[in-house]
């Protein structure tokens, strides 16, 4: 029976570039939110490495959640995603033994090579994960942490993931979530524990971990925080892509393939089943997890990153809504180049210049340069475009599926070049969804948590008939 009082839910999101903090009034039927406070985030280098500045973070969350408990005073919980894969090391009393590095952080390189060249490991891993070699994974963070400070596995006694860490400041219980656990590579692909033998072959000792909670426990009221009495923090899906897939109004016969577009575009779909075996590895399929423990199929394509981090150099940028707007209409009526990006260069990972990144690469195959920053938009767009469109078409030949429909949530829904040309290179229909899918897959799995929602299943049904979809048709 859907309840009549009103519900609100505060939903703590953390992007690699912005953050918000998001109150979700629930009244049993429709969801409505209110963004009560949004900042920037960004890694910062010392020394040659790469950190997020957690202190910072922290500042923000809490300034976010008392804005959210003055405006809705019976705020009764809060969730936390973030993006994937770093971590905190912490000891017994949770202080910080290690800096959090950013996953851009080169420190992976060497341990990314060596995987990479070393076959039947790489193949082991990927057999006991689900999870490619991919430069960001915690398992190659971790072991070069062990490897260069070795004395770190005598002060640390807990790895916590950053929404682990961030539940574990707000309610004082460290827990490890699936859905986060299993973007690390370290998690077991068959079941709902850590892979050992992973875990071994990284070095990384097996005692920083426990057995992963499911999204929807409830861990506890927040302590320490007085203004936040009585309000009850909830493991959320702790990957924001998590989050941002459970957000998605799919089709309940199946048949729709997910980008949650941002940062990264992570194209994916829902599934009792992972997809592995040598053809999977090679088309870099990561089996992440639902906060339930299911699948989710995903490739990860390099995203809005790509954009942001070109645009960022030309002095004439987008710097408001209406100002993205007029720049993606201009690059709209360009002819279209006759050629792509190759959007899986490592040299887009973390560039000093990513237009002189980009550059480098069409004059390395000949081709010419674009001569403004529509230009630059254009050929970004649309080669973002054909890389959803080549994962589509792996997905659909590994794990033999057809799909329907293409959903789109996250900033990238707004881009109206991205969703056509995504459709066009992929011949399917995009449905894009304007919301912030992250922070209504965080809401949606607190208002389980809290029971007041019987299942998963039974928000987006309410949900679907609440948003409406902008349909981009294939042209070609
Ligand atoms: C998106 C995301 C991706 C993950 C990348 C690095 O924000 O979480 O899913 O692959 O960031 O963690």
């Amino acid at each position: 029976m859907a309840s009549t009082k009103t519900i609100h839910c505060a939903a703590v999101d953390l992007g690699a570039t912005s953050g918000r903090v998001i109150v979700g009034a629930w009244n049993g039927r429709k969801l409505a939110l209110t963004e009560v406070h949004r900042f920037a985030n960004q890694f910062r280098s010392l020394g040659g490495h790469d950190y997020w500045d957690l202190p910072g973070l922290w500042a923000e969350i809490t300034t976010g959640l008392r804005e959210a408990k003055r405006r809705f005073p019976k705020l009764a919980s809060v969730g936390v995603d973030t993006w994937g894969v770093d971590f905190v090391l912490v000891n017994d009393t949770g202080r910080m033994v290690f800096p959090a590095h950013a996953y851009r952080d080169a420190r992976t390189q060497p341990g990314l090579q060596r995987l990479a060249n070393t076959r039947a490991a790489l193949e082991r891993i990927y057999a006991a994960t689900g999870i490619p070699n991919v430069f960001y994974n915690s398992s190659l963070q971790l072991e070069e942490t062990v490897a260069r400070c070795p004395a770190v596995a005598d002060i640390a006694t807990r790895c916590l993931f950053l929404p682990d860490y961030f539940n574990f400041l707000l309610s004082g219980r460290m827990e490890n979530e699936i859905s986060f656990a299993s973007t690390t590579q370290l998690l077991d692909v068959h079941g709902m524990d850590w892979s050992r033998a992973t875990l071994d072959h990284f070095h990384v000792p097996a005692f920083w971990f426990t057995k992963p909670i499911f999204a929807g426990t409830v861990l506890g009221p927040v302590r320490d925080f007085q203004e936040l009495k009585g309000v009850k923090v909830v493991a959320v899906p702790g990957h924001d892509t998590a989050c941002a897939y459970d957000a998605m109004p799919a089709s309940p016969a199946g048949g729709d393939l997910y980008i949650s577009a941002g940062t990264w575009s992570l194209v994916g779909f829902e599934s009792d089943r992972p997809v592995l075996g040598h053809a999977a590895l090679a088309a870099r399929i990561s089996n992440e997890r639902i906060g339930d423990g299911r699948y989710r199929p995903l490739t990860n394509v390099i995203g809005l990153w790509l954009l942001e981090q070109t645009l960022k150099e030309f002095s004439a940028r987008p710097k408001t809504d209406r100002e993205w707007t007029k720049l993606i209409k201009r690059s709209a009526l360009l002819p279209a180049f006759n050629f792509h990006l190759d959007v899986t260069d490592p040299a887009f990972i973390n560039p000093a210049s990513m237009r002189a990144a980009i550059d480098a690469q069409l004059k390395q195959r000949k081709l010419p340069l674009p001569k403004t920053p529509a230009g630059y938009v254009r050929l970004i767009c649309d080669s973002l475009g054909q890389g959803h469109a080549d994962a589509l078409r792996a997905f659909e030949q590994l794990a033999g599926r057809k799909f329907q429909r293409i959903l789109v949530v996250g900033g990238g829904s707004k881009n109206r070049l991205l969703c056509q040309a995504t459709a066009d290179a992929s011949g399917l229909p995009v449905h894009a969804f304007t919301l912030e899918g992250t922070a209504v897959g965080n809401i949606a799995n607190q208002l389980v948590g809290l029971k007041a929602v019987p299942n998963l299943k039974a928000f987006r049904e309410h949900f679907s008939r609440q948003i409406k979809a902008t349909i981009y048709q294939p042209k070609v």
